[in-house]
C-alpha cells in the first residue's frame, strides 16, 4: 500500500480544554508518523484560503470565526493510506454522529458541531493543497 501525506488540524476548541497531549498521542498508537508539526495562530486570509470550498455556505461566517478564535496544531502525516486511515480516526463530522473511541467523539462538542476538535485532508489533491499551506 503507498505511503501517504495528509494535514491533521487540531482546532482551537481541543487546544483551549488542553486535549493536544491525547490527540497526539492516538496518532501515535494508529501509526500516524508525525514528519513536521508547528503551533499557530490562523490570520482572516490564511482562513479563508484554506476553507475556500466552503465561502458562501451558511455555516462559513461561524467556522471561520471559530477557527480563528485560538491557536490551532498543524501537523504533517506520513504512513501507509494515511488519509483514509486518519479519516476514520477522526470521525464523522458531527461529533454526535462520531463512532465510539474516535477523537471527535471523544473531544468534539456535541452541541456544536463546529467545533469538532480536528481537521483532515479528504483525497490526495486536499492533502497536497493544505499541506503547501503550512509546510514549505
Ligand atoms: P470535514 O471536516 O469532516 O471534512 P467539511 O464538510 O469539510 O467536514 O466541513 C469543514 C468543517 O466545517 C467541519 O469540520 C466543521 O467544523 C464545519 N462544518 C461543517 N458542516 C457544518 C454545519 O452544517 N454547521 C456548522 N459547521 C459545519
Amino acid at each position: 500500500m503507498a505511503i501517504e501525506k495528509t494535514l491533521s488540524i487540531i482546532k482551537p476548541n481541543a487546544v483551549k480544554q488542553k486535549h493536544v497531549g491525547e490527540i497526539i498521542s492516538m496518532l501515535e498508537q494508529n501509526n500516524l508518523r508525525i514528519s513536521q508539526m508547528r503551533m499557530l495562530q490562523l490570520d482572516n486570509v490564511q482562513a479563508k484560503m484554506f476553507y475556500q470550498e466552503h465561502i458562501g455556505k451558511s455555516f462559513f461566517d461561524e467556522l471561520l470565526n471559530f477557527m480563528l478564535s485560538g491557536e490551532i496544531v498543524v501537523l504533517k502525516l506520513e504512513g501507509e493510506n494515511a488519509i483514509a486511515r486518519y479519516r476514520e480516526l477522526m470521525g464523522a463530522t458531527n461529533p454526535c454522529d462520531a463512532k465510539e473511541g474516535s477523537i471527535r467523539e471523544k473531544f468534539g462538542d456535541k452541541t456544536d458541531l463546529t467545533q469538532n476538535a480536528v481537521h483532515g485532508s479528504d483525497s490526495k489533491e486536499s492533502a497536497k493543497r493544505e499541506l503547501a499551506l503550512f509546510f514549505k
